[in-house]
């Protein structure tokens, strides 16, 4: 049994972060086998974590919670018999529901230590009612607090009253005899998802669950836009802060005039974050927008 780990969250809310900064630290010397589900075409977080990790699966176009099950069960076949990782992490896409993801990943003869979910504080409000984001929150059993460098204590710790208030009516529950599947959720409260070591230690291992059905809906939609040229870095900023209102995330891997590496960029609710370099990048320029219809 193969003990594994799903990263679920809002578009932007730092899952590929949590991977960079804590899995990777507290799992050294394991090997570790990651995949991502990205919406767009090209995986920019893929891109990034291959940087830290050899074995990364990507997983495009689609969702791994309902049009790619087939192909996300056929990759962690493939990932096990090619480098027989000793743990599995899954970071699911912002618009994809964890539930559907745990009962493939039992199907598959792993052990699920700990469905993380990654809540945005500098935004829960602006997602707070999104449906799906609900269901990332009810079907976790590990909660990260994350971004609370951009807010203040007081409002942590009503995010966390909110939190567990969606926990509790959207966590997953025996249809039959009306019990939860998860006793209780751990939280966390970080920033730049650096969490303990004990959140990767699997002392929350979800029970084998069957025969359970599942309702999920997209609403996001996603463009991929392809830059020819490299572009300067104000002009992407303005058009980055002019961006409909509708779009939440964009993100994409991008060469500036002037600056010899290509940089992966991140934007989140009207946010641009600091670029990082993705030096070794060899493919075209792209941005990818992704928002609510
Ligand atoms: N200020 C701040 N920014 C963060 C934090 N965590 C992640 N970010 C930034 O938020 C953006 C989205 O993070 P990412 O991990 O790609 O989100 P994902 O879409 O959930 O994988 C990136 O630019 C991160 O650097 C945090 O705790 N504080
Ligand atoms: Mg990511």
């Amino acid at each position: 049994m193969l003990p594994s780990f799903v990263i679920t969250g809002f578009l932007g809310s730092g899952k590929t972060t949590l991977l960079l900064n804590s899995a990777r630290e507290h799992l050294s010397g394991k090997r570790v086998a990651v995949v991502v589900n990205e919406l767009g075409e090209v995986g920019v977080d893929g891109k990034v974590l291959k940087n830290a990790y050899s074995e990364v699966l990507e997983l495009p176009e689609g969702c791994i919670c309902c049009s790619l099950h087939a192909e996300f069960e056929k990759g962690i076949e493939e990932i096990r018999r090619k480098y027989n990782p000793q743990v599995l992490m899954v970071e699911t896409s912002g618009s994809a529901v964890p539930f559907p993801l745990l009962l493939s990943l039992q199907a598959l003869e792993c052990i699920v230590e700990g469905i993380i979910c990654v809540v945005d504080c500098s935004n829960f409000d602006r997602y707070k009612n999104d449906s799906t984001a609900k269901y990332q929150i009810g079907g976790s059993n590990v909660i990260i607090l994350n971004k609370t460098d951009l807010v203040d204590e007081d409002r942590v710790s009503e995010i966390e009253k909110e939190v567990l208030d969606i926990w509790n009516l959207y966590r997953p529950v025996n249809s039959l005899t009306g019990e939860p599947y998860y006793e209780r959720a751990r939280v966390y409260k970080t920033s730049y998802g650096r969490v303990p070591e004990e959140v990767f230690r699997g002392v929350y291992t979800i029970p084998e669950l069957k025969n359970i059905s599942t309702f999920h809906e997209h609403k996001h939609y996603q463009r991929v836009v392809n830059l020819l040229e490299p572009v300067d870095y104000d002009e992407l900023q303005k058009k980055l802060k002019n961006l409909p209102n509708d779009v939440i995330r964009a993100k994409g891997i991008v060469r500036f005039k002037n600056y010899p590496f290509p940089m992966a960029i991140n934007y989140v609710f009207g946010r641009i974050e600091e670029p990082i370099e993705v030096a070794d990048y060899q493919g075209p320029s792209f941005l990818i927008l992704i928002g609510c219809g």
